[in-house]
């Protein structure tokens, strides 16, 4: 007879809680230059470690190093820093909006300006993000105008998507991103049916699918993966582990146990683990995985190790759940001082050229809101038309339909 004994679940804790000491003891990182590369055709079953690790590039002294190293030029580097910039200011300006009442919600970017900044690099155009509402930097360094993004912000007159999404739920195809979709990891099957309707068609374009790390907890994630690599997909499939899901830390969703990356393993796909906050990182890996997905040899799995510095949203309060000053203790820095930085060590920048580039870039950004602004804000000024309500759905509206935007005056 076995003995029997009461059950109970185990509730995972996250190590502090507020007013604790912050500690990221069990966040084990590879020392800059350490991770080797292999050949974008090697096989899933040789490169395993690279799940359990953490590629990185740029050392504590701002010196690139390793063999992920030396793929960008000064000029290249330089404009990823100022993409890095204008997502971090957009950010400051439209959090102040939303606080004045202009907009009903924003989320920002804060500590993570790397991942989507650095990825958009790594794209071709025709290639297809299916993003979650933490990439507006894949639109950034695009250069789609800050301005749209602000009228979508608005549901002003000349928001591109006439009122339809919630603010900061851009889209826009010739940017190669997919309409946001608020309900979480529905990103995932979605890029990994674009990616394999592209190869069906024989053509050569390839997608990329965002997920959080509390979202890999959706079923949607696991479905994505058994499609992506039954079929090899050519699809990039990124995880953006910024240790919490709002309220809830990794640990929910099973993080620290093995890693996020290891995820792919089970599936037969290669999984990389990155500094999220290392641009010189993210991109090498980002191309890597781009080439694979190009060269038709399947879809790889990202995990980019990161901490979300702000607020969830503006409807969120972290001191709530976590110590105040745990982003300070936050290992792996600024993506933004430490790109600086390594500029400024290649003899390409100086602080003078980043205070002066700084207001440079609010200047921009104060002139597009400026813009955007005459078109309306939430509460004053032009609004979509009702009509718009109606249209875009259907081909040819349903009768119903019509009679409804009849009777609405429209
Ligand atoms: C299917 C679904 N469940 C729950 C939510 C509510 N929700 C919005 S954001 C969020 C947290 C997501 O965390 P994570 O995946 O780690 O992404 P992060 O916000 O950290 O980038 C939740 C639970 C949702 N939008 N969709
Ligand atoms: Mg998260």
């Amino acid at each position: 007879m076995v003995e029997s004994t009461h059950l109970s679940l185990h509730v995972p804790e996250p190590a502090v809680r507020p007013g604790g000491q912050p500690d990221f003891s069990n966040v084990k990182i590879a020392r800059a230059g350490t991770v080797p590369r292999p050949e974008v055709d090697a096989a899933p079953e040789d490169i395993r470690d690279l799940a359990y690790s953490i590629i990185r590039v740029l050392n504590r002294d701002g010196e690139a190093v390793g063999p992920w190293a030396g793929l960008l030029s000064d000029d290249d580097l330089l404009s990823g820093l100022r993409n890095m910039m204008r997502l971090r200011a957009f950010d400051t300006r439209m959090l102040m909006a939303q606080r004045q009442g202009k907009t009903s919600f924003y989320m920002q970017h804060l500590g993570e300006e790397a991942v989507s900044s650095a990825f958009r690099k790594a794209l071709q155009k025709g290639d297809m993000n299916f993003p979650t509402y933490r990439q507006a930097g894949l639109l950034i360094a695009d250069d789609y105008p800050m301005v749209e993004m602000m009228n979508q912000i608005y549901s002003n007159e000349a928001d591109p998507l006439r009122g339809r999404q919630l603010p900061i739920m851009y889209s826009s195809k010739d940017h190669g991103f997919f309409t946001i979709s608020g309900n979480l990891a529905t990103q995932y099957v979605q890029a990994v049916g674009w990616a394999m309707a592209s190869a069906i068609k024989n053509d050569s374009r390839i997608a990329a699918a965002w997920i959080g790390d509390g979202s890999t907890a959706e079923s949607d994630f696991h479905s994505a993966l058994v499609f992506a690599s039954t079929y090899r997909a050519p699809v990039v499939l990124n995880v953006v582990n910024n240790q919490w899901a709002i309220s809830t830390f990794q640990g929910i969703a099973r993080g620290g146990s093995g890693t996020f990356a290891a995820r792919g393993l089970g599936f037969g796909i290669p999984a990389l683990r990155v500094d999220g906050n290392d641009y010189l990182a993210v991109y090498a890996v980002a191309r890597w995985a781009a080439e694979r997905a190009r060269r038709n040899l399947g879809p790889t799995l990202i995990e980019y190790v990161t901490y979300r510095v702000g607020a969830h949203s503006t409807s969120d309060d972290p001191s709530a759940y976590r110590p105040k000053t745990e982003s300070e203790a936050w290992p792996l820095g600024d993506p933004v001082l430490r790109l600086k930085k390594h500029l400024i060590v290649r003899g390409a920048w100086s602080e003078e050229r980043h205070v002066q580039a700084e207001a440079e870039i609010m200047d921009e950004v104060i002139s597009a809101q400026r813009q955007a602004e005459e078109h309306g804000t939430l509460h004053d000024g032009g609004k979509p038309s009702v009509r718009d309500i109606f249209e875009g759905v259907y081909a040819e509206m349903p009768p119903h339909l019509r009679r409804q935007r009849q009777k609405a005056g429209y």
